[in-house]
């Protein structure tokens, strides 16, 4: 099927302007301004079907690249799996997603790997790809990491807490591999220690409730492990990823390395820009629904963050998608170290962006769309297959129409999970339709083709 996807404005990482769009055969075949449609008629032939995009946002197709699907997490296993997530995600907007494979204790990177695109094959809506978690290196481990290359896996994830963690030695001595096979690691930044202190501290006097979450974790324990990580990288002379990041503290420590001349990614979450900690003395377990690692922080830092953003500071916003129902986040009810971490957030990323972000004057559509779209691309080896509107590109095309006025519900949601961090919050933005490699996948807001994903296999990092 080929369409034209007209009247719309087309937003680039570095412009805005009116454009329609011709798609066939799962690409992007022209971007023509509005006068030189009767051009296409010879072009498109007669089959090409029309999509109205008059009034509407015209964005490539967003990429997140931090989810969770299908893990298990502090004794349970997260409430989306690749057939839910992905499909939540189509529906906002989100035609790939970057998922991360884990070596659990004993496996090989390989096993890691083959055990994550067994649960993701045949059920994905959108595209998806996998970093790969390293957990445990070995001799071996360290051979693998060109397979992994090969195999399209280009990008690691090392933990600095949980039980997942590795040491500083470690985290050196993979830096180093990376940089010769050319591969780029994104790292969850805390300190253990001082975290695993504060829990006990907390526990023996019996503060045990979800106010202690975030006591617990403390900027200063994100902002010490950001440094701790980028001394490793300039030692080991290469650029790194902070993942989530959270607070003024850990931005400025990033921007001191940048100073003295490194190369540092830095990605945020809309959950980081838009609510604080204030949330964690909800009554009961109301707080839990948005226990998280590193947890919120202060409405001052979601301020700091939103300039940074302005300011080009930060290149990447995803969600780190890793829902729980709220029976599941009951497990902690007892003991808030068992409040299993993370929260939903891949459906609607976009519309929220585009309300709390474009609409209220702090970024602009332009930062939207490299935000969200051109920046994962490069970052993430995909670029410019994807995060781009432009003859040879992938045709991932998301038309989002503004100037509504939505509310979020849990019932409204398709992410498998019976509540929504952002339930009542008011959204401006709609995500009309979603074409992924060509294919109308979402109309007039409904997911009307499931299951069309497939894996991308990435190239190196370019950004
Ligand atoms: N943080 C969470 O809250 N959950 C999953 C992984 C992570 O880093
Ligand atoms: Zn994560």
């Amino acid at each position: 099927m080929k369409y034209w996807i007209k009247g719309g404005t087309v937003v680039s990482g570095s412009g805005s302007f009116p454009a329609d769009i011709l798609v066939a055969d799962g690409k992007i075949k022209a971007l023509k301004s509005p006068g030189q449609t009767g051009e296409w008629k010879t072009e498109a032939g007669e089959d090409c079907r029309t999509v109205d995009a008059s009034g509407c946002l015209v964005f490539p197709g967003f990429i997140d690249a931090h989810t969770h699907f299908d893990l298990h997490v502090a004794g349970t296993v997260t409430a989306d799996d690749f057939a839910t997530g992905t499909r939540a995600a189509i529906k906002g907007g989100t035609t790939t997603i970057v998922d991360f494979a884990t070596q659990y204790p004993g496996e090989s990177l390989a096993e890691g790997l083959a055990n994550w695109r067994e649960k993701a094959e045949g059920k994905c809506s959108c595209d998806y790809g996998f970093h790969m978690s390293i957990t445990e290196w070995t001799p071996q481990v360290s051979r693998e990491v060109q397979d992994m290359m090969d195999a399209g896996v280009t990008s690691f994830k090392l933990y600095m807490t949980y039980d997942t963690q590795v040491d500083d030695k470690t985290i050196f001595q993979i830096l180093r591999r990376l940089k010769e096979v050319g591969g780029i690691t994104g790292v969850h930044c805390e300190n253990s220690g001082l975290i695993a202190a504060l829990q006990e501290e907390a526990k023996a006097a019996g503060r045990m409730g979800v106010g202690s979450h975030p006591v617990t974790r403390p900027a200063a324990a994100e902002a010490e492990a950001v440094g701790r990580l980028l001394r490793l990288a300039q030692i080991a002379d290469t650029p790194v990823i902070v993942v989530h990041l959270t607070c003024r503290e850990g931005m400025d420590v990033i921007r001191r390395a940048r100073e003295r001349g490194q190369k540092v990614y830095a990605e945020t979450c809309p959950q980081y820009l838009l609510m604080d900690d204030s949330l964690y003395a909800l009554p009961g377990m109301e707080g839990a629904k948005y226990v998280c690692a590193p947890p919120l922080r202060r409405p001052e830092d979601e301020a700091y963050l939103w300039q940074a953003l302005a300011e080009g500071e930060i290149q990447t916003i995803s969600t780190d998608h890793c829902s729980f129902t709220t029976a599941q986040k009951d497990l902690g009810r007892e003991d808030f170290t068992k409040i299993p971490g993370g929260m939903p957030g891949v459906e609607t990323r976009g519309i929220l962006l585009y309300t709390y972000g474009v609409e209220t004057g702090r970024i602009r559509p332009e930062d939207m769309c490299r935000l969200l779209a051109e920046n994962p691309a490069k970052l993430y080896g995909m670029f410019p297959q994807k995060g781009i509107l432009a003859p040879g590109s992938d045709g991932d095309i998301v038309v989002m129409r503004t100037g509504v006025s939505d509310v979020i519900t849990a019932s409204g949601q398709l992410q498998n999970v019976d509540y929504a961090p952002f339930e009542g919050w008011k959204t401006t933005a709609r995500v009309e339709h979603v074409f992924l490699r060509g294919i109308l996948v979402v109309q007039e807001g409904r997911v009307v083709r499931e299951k069309q994903g497939r894996y991308i296999a990435r190239g190196r990092y370019s950004l």
